[in-house]
Formats: C-alpha cells, structure tokens, sequence
C-alpha cells in the first residue's frame, strides 16, 4: 500500500510538471510573422486585423502576432508593423528576424483571442 501511494505521487508530481512547465508553452517563431510564413510581410499585418476584428487567421504562435512584444495582439501590433514596413519605425523586437523563442517570457500572450474585440 505504501509503495503504491509512492508511485501515484511521483505519477502525479510527473504530469502537474509537464502541465505547467513554461518550456513547453513557448513556440518557435519570428516576431511580427502571423502567418508563420517565414518573411514578415504586407499579408502579416492584414492577418492580424483579421484576427483582431472577423476572428480569421488565428496565429499558431501568438506571440508572433505581438510584434511590438506589449503581451496584447491589438491594432498597435498592425501600426507597428506598418510603420517599420514603410521606413518610419523600429523593427520588431526579438526574436527578429530569426526565429527563436520569447526572451520576455513574462509578456507571453495569451492562446486565446482577447474578448474585447
Ligand atoms: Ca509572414
Ligand atoms: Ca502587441
């Protein structure tokens, strides 16, 4: 009895940890590339309105969407990207413009679409 109450803790220990390890959480991905094409383009801030405003294009990564690295996809994601397509604004913040992972975990963004729009 005592060795089976060992092993359901240890099996229990064992799962709560893959259920909350933060490594697992985060994804690969290129700052401001929604799409997940690979290059962060013109169709990269088109997809995050669609998301944003008729639920389409919902991002695999949704920290690629947060391509002002603020921890919320909203329409300041689009004006940022914009702005550093046409000359005007910084690039993304990292990882950019290679993939790799959130170097500020703590801004992860939700997976699920914010409800306010
Ligand atoms: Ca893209
Ligand atoms: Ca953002």
């Amino acid at each position: 009895m005592r060795r089976l109450r060992w092993i359901f803790k240890f099996w229990g220990c064992f799962f709560f940890l893959l259920a909350v390890d933060p490594l697992q959480a985060q994804c690969r991905f290129v700052r401001g590339d929604m799409n997940g094409t690979g290059p962060v383009d013109l169709a990269d801030a088109v997809d995050i309105l669609a998301y944003l405003y008729i639920g389409e294009s919902v991002p695999t990564c949704p920290d690629a969407a947060d391509a002002n690295d603020n921890g919320v996809v909203d329409l300041g994601d689009y004006i940022y990207l914009t702005r550093w397509m046409f000359g005007n604004g910084p690039p993304p913040p990292a990882p950019f413009p290679t993939a790799g992972t959130d170097p500020t975990p703590g801004s992860t963004v939700p997976a699920e679409r914010d409800a306010r729009f």
